[in-house]
């Protein structure tokens, strides 16, 4: 039985590195395999085919929020969710807007036809390209207005709303559209630049470049 956690999934994916920051976030150690979506490596498999999936003690967990808070809970070091109900909510809040709309429009959208369909050796479309953008404009402007009133996405502190969101943007930054998004919401950039400052960040940076 694996005493320390083993994530298994993609370096590139966002919902992965969230997990293995949550690990590196708490000072905990954790083993990588990588397995693709609907794979099965050592047993171990996603029922729905998407990663990250996490063992650790003898048990699985699937769904990068699950596991996020899971291992928060289980694993000693700072706590990364909120005591209070509020700010709680701003965190559960900031999980479900990244997974649920920023993704689509960062990763799905702009990195997807930037960074991916070059390696597949296909044109960016740029009508896409153009869609997604405006829409990454508009969300990224209320996360700048969030960021404004509070140092994290859910108040004073770190928590694992702003661990879902860096990743994406650290992909986006990498694209035209994403980096003059960002370059036009200083505090957004400000977050952000102290985010991928954090060792946890670095130590699990994908060893992938584009
Ligand atoms: N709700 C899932 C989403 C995970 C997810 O979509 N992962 C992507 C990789 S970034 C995936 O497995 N994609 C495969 C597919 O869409 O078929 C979670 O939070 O873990």
């Amino acid at each position: 039985m694996a005493d320390r956690p083993q994530i298994f999934g993609i370096p590139t994916s966002t919902f992965c590195w969230t997990v293995r920051l949550v690990c590196a976030e708490k000072g905990q150690e954790h083993d990588f395999f990588e397995m693709i979506p609907g794979g099965v490596l050592d047993g171990v498999r996603h029922p729905f085919a998407r990663v990250p999936v996490l063992r650790f003690r003898g048990i699985t967990v699937y769904e990068s929020p699950a596991i996020a808070r899971y291992l928060d809970r289980e694993l000693p070091g700072p706590a990364l969710q909120p005591k209070g109900s509020l700010e709680l909510a701003r965190m559960d809040q900031w999980i479900s807007a990244t997974a649920d709309y920023l993704y689509d429009s960062m990763i799905g959208g702009v990195v997807a036809q930037r960074l991916l369909a070059p390696l597949d050796g296909r044109e960016p479309d740029l009508a896409i390209v153009a869609e997604q953008a405006a829409a990454m404009h508009d969300q990224l402007g209320v996360v700048d207005e969030m960021l404004c009133s509070g140092r994290y996405l859910a108040g004073p502190d770190l928590t694992l709303a702003d661990l879902f969101l860096a990743p994406v943007i650290y992909w986006v930054d990498k694209t035209p559209e994403g980096r003059e998004v960002l370059d036009s919401y200083p505090t957004l950039r400000r977050w952000f630049r102290s985010l991928a400052e954090r060792p946890a960040f670095r130590e699990t940076t994908p060893p992938v470049s584009f």
